[in-house]
């Protein structure tokens, strides 16, 4: 796969409509349908599960090794034929974070910690979205509104690294319904591959899973873990 970052975004991100297919996201919704209701955690606004297992250790930024959910296996694949990850230590991703929400939730704009490397792969499964991005101003603070709205489509990918990963924040407003989606509001929307749902300009938000695939830098090994896990 080879593609071009999105144009007007501080360097590095990158759009890939139908990064999955349909019979993929099918199957990715149905497996995770089936985790049971209580490993998920519930927050207001959204609920959300961390895999293999959250991130532990006195910092909480230690990953615990063990493999991914099985029906990544492709599109793990898919990313390390991409070399996305080419420079982050695992040269793969090793950790995801499920988000679901549903229409009206949605997450506060944030920066994602110093326990990953600085790239992200999200797959969108069941809606599009409007993922918002802030910039700092000179006092490194957030400024008050987003400068760029991503359009995501359902099974699409996007990967954010570099300046954009780390020079900026990002959020998902709690809306029903998106609006002005349109060239004018959208940073990638030439690169929208189906722009039908969209040609009203607004467009009303389904249930949406968002994947968000990451290289947790510090991994330790069962042994090495409970050594650390049961020091007083
Ligand atoms: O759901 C998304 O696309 C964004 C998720 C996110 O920002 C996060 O998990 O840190």
């Amino acid at each position: 796969m080879s593609v071009s970052p999105v144009e007007g975004l501080p360097p590095s991100c990158y759009y890939i409509p139908s990064f999955i297919s349909i019979s993929e996201e099918e199957h990715m919704i149905n497996e995770i349908r089936k985790v049971p209701e209580p490993r998920w955690t519930v927050l207001t606004h959204r609920r959300l599960l961390s895999l293999p297992s959250t991130l532990t250790g006195p910092a909480r930024d230690t990953l615990l090794a063990a493999p991914l959910p099985p029906y990544l296996d492709s599109s793990v694949a898919r990313l390390k034929d991409s070399k996305f990850f080419e420079s982050s230590p695992h040269r793969a991703p090793n950790h995801v974070l499920i988000n679901e929400y549903k229409p009206g939730e949605g997450i506060m704009p944030h920066e994602d910690g110093p326990a990953y490397s600085p790239i992200t792969a999200t797959i969108s499964l069941g809606s599009h979205t409007v993922l918002e991005i802030y910039n700092k101003n000179e006092q490194g603070e957030r400024e008050a509104t987003p400068t760029w709205r991503i359009l995501q489509e359902p099974r699409s990918l996007l990967v954010t690294t570099s300046d954009m990963y780390i020079n900026t924040l990002h959020g998902i407003s709690e809306l029903q319904t998106d609006e002005n989606l349109d060239r004018e509001y959208i940073v990638n929307w030439d690169l929208i591959e189906d722009k039908q749902p969209y040609e009203n300009g607004n467009a009303q938000r389904q249930t949406r899973i968002s994947l968000t695939l990451r290289d947790v830098t510090k991994v330790a090994r069962l042994g090495g873990a409970l050594k650390f896990m049961t020091k007083s």
